[in-house]
């Protein structure tokens, strides 16, 4: 799939742009998309059946979260068998037809890649554990006996608890970063690589568009010496599956890596070194955790301190490497309630949102329900959750003397359940989700915020979207022009700029409840049409901004 890059004004640098550098990704939740049959939880089927939804809002590929077969302990981050769909999600066949149908409508599949680990039901793991002996032994990660405390090898996994476990049936340890039931691949043992580079050929031959690399920058792990990520052999490795599988493709990849900085993220997504073709990188989320209970304990958003965050990985990336643009995905609370205001800045403030962040370098990911200001699930009781992550938390910091409340409280900011309540398509029972009893509760402000709604308003949040990944595709200054961050202290204008040869844009958004002053110096008198509305802009400093007003302009 190849889209050439727009010409542009003149006087404008033209520059060939890969693909996916003026394409936006969409993030699909399978359970939580569209429910074809009434049993609760969505399907391929459904997702075909809204690709028309997607066509129209013009992105360019979908990250489909996992539909391999799994036994869904962690919603299909457990993968049993990595050539096959799960049934509640479909069949094969229906997988074959999403990729066509989507690529008829000129949009890629990206499949997740699911690799640090299998399900414990995977064969591989079930013959390890069946005998010592067997070759697919090697393919995970053993002791006989688990690690004295405070050693190395101590590690604790992601999901709680200690990341070793034993196995009933051949009496050894085993480890896992996430649930016991997902035990980590060896990544030392060749075969494994190339068992893992086979299936990824197998799906690339399949006609999917690349991958979406789950927790990547932990293969290089080295457990005993108490490194989990970015290990001495990641880059390896990565260069390794790089020539296996991608190349001589033009697929697009995608590494998930919180221990990504800007000082490393380069070493993935430097063209040269053909590892993958960009990063996800959390520094902007991790900085607003507390230092101690983690994410159950979320800080407030501080706008200088995320400005300045952005403004790092733009000019880290720049030219060096290619930026992932994200608020939000499956394992994150919602953007608008997180970073903006779910209630009566809504729609201002999920279009300010989408607005600063789609116009900066990168390539932009939306979420699913993102693109109409869906906003967090609002659980107030524990039996609401269904996310093990959330679960196993809330036996661990109750048992620890942790408050119920103050862990509801952290949960309903953080848990990754607010992202996972049903698309809300319409003001339909269910929110037009599901004809049976979803999975997961749906939001119960379905009635007024919804798809059909959404999109019927010319000054909706998925209006501007669509607009925002149109000018992407159009203006080459929006894909590659430089980034200067303006009024970098000012707590809550967030302003930029970006330039490429003799074309400006300008980009200032209040990202608060209250109106605010252009600031005296900084940023001169503003005039021009706004791109997004195409409303005549002009302001000289001290001018005001309403609550999450947004202006982009062509200087
Ligand atoms: O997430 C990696 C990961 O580290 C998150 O689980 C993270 O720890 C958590 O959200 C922060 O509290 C990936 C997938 O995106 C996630 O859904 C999976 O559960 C996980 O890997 C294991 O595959
Ligand atoms: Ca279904």
């Amino acid at each position: 799939m190849t889209i050439a890059s727009s010409s542009s004004q003149a006087g404008i640098i033209q520059r060939d742009s890969a693909w996916w550098q003026s394409a936006v990704g969409y993030q699909i939740y399978p359970a939580s998309f569209a429910d074809s049959n009434g049993d609760g939880i969505g399907d391929i089927p459904g997702i075909i059946a809204k690709l028309d939804h997607l066509a129209d809002l013009g992105i360019g590929f979908i990250w489909l979260s996992p539909v391999y077969a799994s036994p869904m302990v962690d919603n299909g981050y457990d993968i049993s068998d990595y050539r096959a769909i799960n049934p509640i999600f479909g069949t094969m066949a229906d997988m074959d037809r999403l990729i066509t149908e989507a690529r008829a409508r000129r949009i890629g599949i990206v499949m997740d890649l699911v690799v640090n680990h299998t399900s414990d039901q995977h064969p591989w793991f079930r013959a390890a554990r069946a005998d010592r002996g067997s070759p697919y032994r090697d393919y995970y990660i053993w002791r006989d006996q688990p690690p004295g405390k405070g050693t190395p090898a101590d590690i604790e996994a992601s999901f709680g608890g200690s990341a070793w476990s034993r196995d009933s049936k051949s009496g050894d340890w085993y480890f896992h970063l996430f649930a016991p039931q997902q035990p980590d691949l060896n990544w030392t043992n060749p075969a494994l690589r190339a068992e893992v580079h086979a299936m990824m050929n197998w799906w690339l031959d399949k006609g999917v568009s690349g991958f979406r690399m789950d927790v990547i920058d932990l293969i290089g792990k080295q457990p005993e010496n108490g490194i989990v990520a970015d290990g001495p052999e990641l880059h390896r490795y990565l260069r390794e599956m790089h020539e296996a599988t991608l190349a001589g493709r033009d697929a697009v990849t995608v590494g998930e890596a919180w221990s990504a900085t800007p000082q490393n993220a380069p070493l993935y997504s430097a063209p040269d070194r053909h590892e993958v073709s960009m990063v996800f990188q959390f520094g902007h989320v991790t900085q607003f955790w507390d230092e101690k209970l983690g994410k159950w304990k979320p800080k407030p958003i501080d706008w200088p301190r995320l400005k300045s965050t952005f403004a790092t990985w733009q000019g880290a990336l720049h030219g060096t490497g290619w930026n992932s643009l994200f608020w939000g995905n499956h394992d994150l609370p919602r953007a608008v309630s997180r970073y903006g205001d779910e209630g009566k800045h809504r729609v201002a403030s999920a279009k300010a949102l989408a607005t600063i962040l789609h116009l900066m370098e990168g390539t932009p990911y939306i979420y699913q329900g993102e693109e109409i200001g869906m906003t967090n699930a609002g659980f107030t009781r524990i039996d609401q959750y269904r996310d093990v992550e959330t679960l196993n938390f809330h036996r661990i910091q109750l048992a620890e003397g942790v408050d119920e409340a103050a862990f509801l409280a952290g949960a309903r900011a953080n848990s990754r359940d607010n992202a996972r309540t049903p698309m809300q398509w319409s003001g339909a029972a269910n929110a037009g989700f599901t004809q049976g009893t979803p999975w997961i509760s749906v939001n119960a402000n379905y009635p007024s915020l919804n798809v059909e709604r959404d999109r019927a308003d010319p000054d909706g949040v998925f209006q501007l979207y669509r607009r925002l990944i149109a000018l992407r595709r159009d203006h080459a200054v929006i894909r590659h022009g430089d980034f200067r961050l303006l009024l970098p202290d000012h707590p809550a204008l967030v302003a930029y700029q970006r330039r490429l040869g003799s074309e400006t844009l300008l980009v200032i958004a209040n990202m608060s409840r209250q109106a605010v002053n252009l600031p005296p110096s900084g940023i001169s008198a503003i005039h021009g049409r706004d791109i997004l509305t195409g409303r005549r802009v002009s302001m000289q400093p001290g001018g005001k901004f309403e609550p999450y007003e947004t202006v982009a302009i062509w200087l």
